[in-house]
């Protein structure tokens, strides 16, 4: 059913001003003209604008800027990532519906976006707060063919990806802040929640949460909030669509996961580098059972962030970088 709408909107793009009749397009698409007729109202719901002229057929005059299933999938041009994406208006959280479909046997790449999410959570159970039209609440699935102690590095390469795709629409001082933050300046704008199922020597599949904030305004957060995030729409100044941006990290999400599968993490270490927040500085680093200054030096091979303390070189796998 939805293959059939984004063919309808393939084939009309595709014809750019010329019209093209009812019947042409139900011989291309092999179904009815009242099927035809009945998917294209749909998609005028999703906010395309076609004109109809009798005896001519059909045109295609403009696209919705709004996200949809058909809007997102169409044009995206990726490999696998979001060939299966399912678009909802509004979700407890996307990482749930990821569960499922997973569980349920879910393709590697299928992705789902929410317009609003009323239990957007982040790590150790956290919420993270997702209001409706403001944001990027995406989770996608993935069966990585790596061990289970690799699974973290996933979240370092997403950093990356989304990093890599904001700075194409914005001129702004991106960091990475170890292991799943992006900071511009002081402030957090982007999250990330790495989910995974699998058993001791096997992933089964892993679900990675996205949450960028883009067009709220420093109202829409709570006092608290306010202090430590912020959106692109407040550091840039200007309203973005989500649209062309969701459509853009998942193009650099899947080239990047090609690399990643065929050539390793060495790549993604020295992208990281250029990233990194705080690097050479000292930090207050916190552990599940205890707290000290230690000196960012790095990531290892492997992803675990390199500490400086008391004149040793440490590796920290699980941690959380307070200031
Ligand atoms: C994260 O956790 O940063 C992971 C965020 C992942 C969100 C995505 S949205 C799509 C998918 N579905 C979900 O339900 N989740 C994923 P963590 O490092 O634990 O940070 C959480 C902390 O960030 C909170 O305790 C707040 O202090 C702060 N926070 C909450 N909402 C925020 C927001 N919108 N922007 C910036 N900071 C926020």
């Amino acid at each position: 059913r939805d293959n059939i709408r984004t063919q309808i909107i393939q084939v009309l793009a595709n014809n750019g001003d010329m019209f093209i009749s009812g019947q042409e397009l139900s011989n291309r698409l092999h179904v009815s003209r009242t099927a035809i007729w009945k998917h294209m109202k749909e998609l005028e719901k999703d906010g395309y604008i076609f004109e109809a002229l009798p005896r001519k057929g059909y045109r295609l005059i403009s696209k919705p800027s709004s996200m949809n299933e058909t809007s997102l999938k169409w044009d995206l041009g990726t490999n696998w990532l979001g060939h299966e994406l399912v678009y909802k208006e509004i979700v407890t959280s996307t990482q749930d519906i990821a569960h499922e479909l997973a569980h349920n046997g879910a393709a590697n790449g299928t992705v789902v976006i929410a317009n609003e999410q009323t239990k957007g959570r982040g790590r150790m159970q956290r919420t993270w707060h997702s209001q409706p039209d403001g944001g990027i609440w995406m989770s996608v699935i993935l069966r990585p063919d790596i061990p289970p102690h690799q699974a973290s590095q996933l979240t370092l390469f997403t950093a990356i990806s989304i990093v890599e795709t904001l700075q194409q629409f914005f001129d702004l001082p991106f960091k990475i802040k170890w292991p799943n933050d992006i900071f511009v300046e002081d402030k957090k704008i982007a999250g990330i929640l790495t989910e995974m199922k699998g058993e001791l020597d096997t992933i089964d599949y892993m679900i990675v949460g996205i949450g960028i904030n883009v067009n709220q305004s420093m109202n829409d957060f709570s006092e608290e909030l306010q202090q430590k995030a912020s959106s692109l729409a407040i550091e840039s100044n200007k309203h973005t669509d989500r649209l062309p941006l969701v459509q853009q990290l998942l193009r650099c999400f899947e080239t990047s996961y090609d690399t990643y599968q065929q050539r390793g993490f060495a790549l993604i270490k020295e992208k990281w580098l250029n990233y990194a927040y705080k690097l050479g500085e000292s930090v207050q680093i916190k552990m599940p059972n205890k707290e000290f200054q230690g000196r960012i030096c790095g990531i290892s091979d492997d992803g675990a962030l390199l500490v400086q303390y008391i004149g040793e070189d440490i590796k920290i796998y699980s941690a959380e970088i307070l200031w």
